[in-house]
């Protein structure tokens, strides 16, 4: 296999690069979520591949969220579960949420992969594997609709990446809270969900963990106040003015 060069100056973008390739060709990736990372990386390069400042208060109020939620689940597709999976485990436990594996190419060799490997880096339960998600998600069409009735169907809060809009559509319907992590502002999914955290799952998993477990002793009204009172239409709004800034700013540049 290709060694890559640690003076590499996008050596951290072929290192992810890397990681999906290799749960692609161990069948945890779809070609589809190949694709879908391009899409994200010219996202993320508009960015500057750093967090700014309206996704980090869009982590807070989704920290505060999934502090008082009563049955939070984390929605593991295979992009998720080759990018953060120790990540996604151990914020599972900081907030007490369970794991659900729900691909939208869905299939059974996957989701035994999938399981397989959370399982390995300490994943306790892992929900949504073969006929366990027996429950169906009304009015969805894609096989993302069939869940575990102990856990997505179950939920209060759903915190999901890389996402379909079809789906996050549903669940607001179904009366529950939904946090997306999408690199696109412009998504359906990021203006369907109750909070839209704009930034990489790469670096917005590691700060909500970060943020929970700083709110963790915060008591529950303050808590509320947090997670209630976040707009998430004016967030976008910000997130949206942010790269135009940010576009601004580098068409006054010198070309190099
Ligand atoms: O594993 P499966 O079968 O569930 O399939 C997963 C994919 C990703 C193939 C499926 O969910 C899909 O087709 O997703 P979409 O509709 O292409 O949406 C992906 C969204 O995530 C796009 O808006 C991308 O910009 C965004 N995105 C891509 N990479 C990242 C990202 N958002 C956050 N972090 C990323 N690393």
């Amino acid at each position: 296999m290709e060694e890559i060069p640690k003076s590499h100056p996008r050596y951290h973008s072929l290192i992810i690069r890397k990681k999906l390739v290799d749960a692609f060709r161990q069948g945890i990736v779809v070609p589809e979520g190949l694709i879908a990372h391009g899409r994200g990386e010219a996202l993320d390069y508009i960015l500057g591949e750093k967090t700014l400042e309206p996704a980090y208060r869009a982590i807070k109020a989704a920290s505060a969220l999934l502090l008082i939620s009563k049955k939070p689940v984390i929605s593991v597709n295979g992009n998720t579960a080759a990018l953060v999976p120790k990540e996604i485990i151990e914020l599972s436990k900081i907030i007490n949420a369970k794991l659900e594996v729900n691909l939208f190419h869905r299939t059974i060799e996957r989701e035994v992969k999938i399981n397989k490997l959370l399982k390995s880096l300490g994943a306790d339960e892992v929900l949504g594997i073969g006929d366990d998600a027996s429950e169906t998600i009304p009015r969805l069409e894609s096989k993302r609709r069939f869940v575990s009735p102990r856990g997505i169907y179950l939920a209060d809060t759903v915190l999901l990446a890389l996402e379909d809009g079809d789906r996050t559509e549903q669940l607001v319907k179904m009366g529950k809270k939904v946090i997306a992590i999408d690199l696109n502002p412009l998504s359906r999914t990021a203006r369907t969900a109750n909070i839209t955290i704009v930034d990489n799952v790469i670096r917005a998993i590691p700060l909500l963990i970060e943020e929970c477990k700083k709110l963790s002793n915060s008591p529950r009204d303050e808590l509320e106040k947090i997670a209630y009172n976040f707009d998430n239409e004016e967030n976008l709004k910000a997130m949206i003015n942010a790269i135009k800034d940010r576009l601004s700013m580098l068409t006054s540049l010198e070309v190099i």
